[in-house]
């Protein structure tokens, strides 16, 4: 090898190492930017659940989920329900392919409680108890809920039951079957409700 070859290889390999610094300085900084994103993905403030009739059924919904302090507001409307109450409760999982709303699973029960209303002592985090439709079959709905927490329940699921959640049966109240399923996701701040 000639000596200027050499000289030019040394260089090439000095450049190489300062690119390479650049490189991985770079990638640092967008990696912490990533970061700051996924923190920001992780902590949602609002979020909005569009429910859905199971088959057969016409029930349908949209209810909108708030942070506010240490508590978490459950707002919205349900429509097409018989008059009456009918158990409302946050299911296991978002999945909605079961035409009976049953892929949705069991409530949401993270740490291993049995079924109860959601001022029990013992309930499920799911557990929201009933909502009550008019002689319209409207139910607004108006709850807030001290135990929930926003990013435990985000791709999980509402259902609506058929029937009342009698706030004791096991493992979930007798409501019967579901009417209505909604995916909770991701929304912009949500409008004021009051
Ligand atoms: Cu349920
Ligand atoms: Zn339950």
């Amino acid at each position: 090898m000639s000596v200027s070859k050499g000289r030019i290889l040394m260089k090439s390999t000095l450049m190489l190492a300062v690119v390479t610094e650049i490189a991985m300085a770079m990638a640092a900084m967008f990696g912490a930017e990533h970061a700051d994103h996924a923190a920001e993905m992780t902590t949602p403030k609002a979020a909005v659940a569009v429910l859905i009739p199971t088959e057969g059924n016409s029930v349908q919904g949209v209810i909108r989920l708030k942070v506010i302090g240490e508590s978490l507001e459950i707002t919205g409307q349900v429509s097409g329900l018989k008059p009456g109450e009918h158990g409302f409760h946050i299911h296991e999982f978002g999945d909605l392919t079961a035409a009976d709303g049953t892929a949705a699973g069991g409530h949401y029960n993270p740490s291993g409680h049995e079924h109860g209303g959601p001022d029990a002592a013992d309930h499920h985090a799911g557990d929201l108890g009933n909502i009550t439709a008019d002689d319209k079959g409207i139910a607004t709905v108006n709850k807030v809920s001290k135990d929930l927490k926003l990013p435990m329940i985000m791709g999980r699921s509402f259902v609506v039951h058929a029937g009342v959640d009698d706030l004791k049966s096991q493992p979930s109240g007798d409501a019967g079957p579901r009417v209505a399923v909604g995916v909770i996701g991701y929304t912009k701040e949500a409008p004021p409700t009051k």
